[in-house]
């Protein structure tokens, strides 16, 4: 190159635009438009794996009105495994077809889709390969530790489905779209509940952790932490993770592995504007999750089920805010062959004061009368534990915070449930929610431990610790 000459660089994101210098800002280049969550880049073009689910359907809403190009697949597994338990979603939704009509409808944009199933390689590979998408959101797994527990098939089923659907899909990346972003849906439930209290760190130990053992010292930073997770769905989870890690080690790949807290709640902007385009909502035991599960059962006069001592603590998230957190993960793609583990979670509580919270909220606003129960544990499981969950990395680098209160949430949740026609729906399926699965493969009902009132218990003591 002669002196003076300008450097620039070809676009290669669309190479019709010419060369650009490399100094350009995002304000300068017309690929970056800013949004209320940061400078994403236009039309963007992300593909959703499992894009009829809870998390799938109510994120293409939010990324096709923010401007992104949203394409998906889905087998419609989900819909299969709860009527398998004789259940359905008690929030009503329509078929495929149709919901994608109502978003042209209602949103004005579409939704290029797609039913296959994510182990249908080739199938897959096609339509990557058409789509070529910047970043992949993986939430097509069977996401429930009961069903996991169910029986051998359950188990094989869960883990054939998770882990091998997975792998395919890291060759295929590799194969046709190795500098697109996964973003994988993994679980805070990987780590378990380490009875020492060691702190939950995001995936790899922090530089300045030791061991000691035998006199001598070792140090463990950016060593993987160990993983104790609690059915064989966790246990797949686990099996994505050390895959994609590996995926990025060897192919250069690129991936957020989002380990996130258990999701409650009904609201975004976009499921409120119109009834028609709802996401699910599961109350049966296999696939209701418990924070879900507490509301549907205050609405029905059912004691609220807590499993075992009830002093479990767990991380949750907002359905809201975990939406957030997904466009501000697609907006900042990692570096090639970066794999980062964020632990996805807003609040640390434990199970008996979220029945206490769920109870005081429908006696106060609803006037129901509810009472809480505790059942002899199906799972296996620490009932009595210590907790520490550091969940930095999302708020502070990516920008996260949170615009959701539990206690807001459940309110709205009880309003929603209260609607006749759902609630005649959680009626239909009452038969669904008292727990029948057990981790040793039994299927029996669970003994009552004991049923209280509310507000009778002192449940203050441990208080798990939070550091973000
Ligand atoms: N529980 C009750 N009563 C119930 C249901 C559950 O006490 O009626 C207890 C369970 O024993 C457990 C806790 O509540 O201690 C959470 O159970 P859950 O079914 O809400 O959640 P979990 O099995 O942990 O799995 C759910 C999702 C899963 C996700 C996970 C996040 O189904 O996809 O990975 O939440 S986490 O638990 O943080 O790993």
């Amino acid at each position: 190159m002669e002196d003076g000459e300008d450097i620039v660089i070809e676009c290669r994101r669309r190479t019709e635009l010419g060369y650009f210098e490399p100094n350009i800002t995002f304000e300068q280049c017309p690929e970056w438009i800013p949004t209320n969550l940061g400078y994403m880049l236009k039309d963007m073009r992300v593909m959703i794996l499992g894009i009829d689910g809870y998390l799938g359907w109510t994120l293409a809403l939010k990324l096709g009105k923010m401007g992104f190009n949203v394409s998906g697949i889905d087998n419609y597994l989900r819909r299969d495994c709860v009527m398998e338990k004789g259940g359905h979603t008690i929030v009503p939704i329509k078929r495929m077809t149709e919901r994608l009509r109502l978003v042209k409808e209602i949103f004005n944009f579409n939704i290029n889709f797609r039913k296959i199933d994510l182990n249908n390689a080739p199938k897959v590979k096609e339509f990557i390969d058409e789509v070529k998408p910047e970043a992949i959101v993986h939430y097509a797994e069977i996401p429930s530790a009961p069903y996991s527990m169910v029986d051998m098939e359950h188990a094989v089923e869960v883990q054939y489905n998770n882990v091998l659907t997975t792998l395919k899909l890291l060759w295929i990346m590799k194969e046709i779209v190795p500098e697109s972003n996964l973003i994988k849906l993994g679980t805070m439930g990987e780590y378990g509940t380490p009875i020492t209290g060691r702190p939950l760190f995001e995936g790899l130990f922090p530089p300045d952790a030791v061991i000691e053992w035998d006199d001598r010292k070792w140090s463990l930073g950016g060593e993987t932490t160990p993983r104790d997770p609690v059915s064989f769905y966790h246990v797949s989870k686990v099996q994505d993770t050390f895959n994609i890690l590996e995926a990025c080690k060897y192919w250069w790949l690129r991936s957020y592995d989002v380990m996130q807290g258990i999701i409650f709640g009904v609201y975004t902007e976009e499921l409120a504007k119109d009834k028609r385009i709802r996401t699910r909502y599961d109350i049966d035991e296999w696939f209701g999750t418990v924070i879900n599960r507490f509301v549907a059962q205050a609405i029905e006069d059912i004691p609220l089920t807590i499993y075992g001592k009830g002093e479990q603590i767990r991380g949750f998230i907002a359905l809201n805010d975990a939406m957030q957190c997904m466009v501000r993960l697609i907006i900042s793609p990692p570096e090639p062959g970066q794999y980062e583990v964020v632990n996805q979670v807003s609040g640390l509580y434990k199970l008996n004061e979220l029945a206490e919270n769920i109870a005081k909220i429908g006696q106060d606003k609803f006037g129901l009368d509810i009472k809480i129960q505790r059942l002899e544990n199906p799972r296996v499981e620490a009932d009595i534990h210590p907790l520490e969950v550091v969940s930095k990395k999302l708020p502070k680098i990516f920008g996260f915070t949170p615009q959701i209160k539990l206690e807001e949430e459940i309110e709205r949740m009880m309003e929603l449930l209260l609607e006749s026609e759902i609630k005649e729906r959680i009626d239909m399926k009452k038969h669904t929610i008292l727990p029948v699965t057990t981790w040793q493969g039994e299927k029996r009902e669970m003994r009552i431990l004991e049923k209280y009132e509310p507000g009778t218990k002192d449940i203050s003591g441990y208080k798990p610790k939070f550091d973000n």
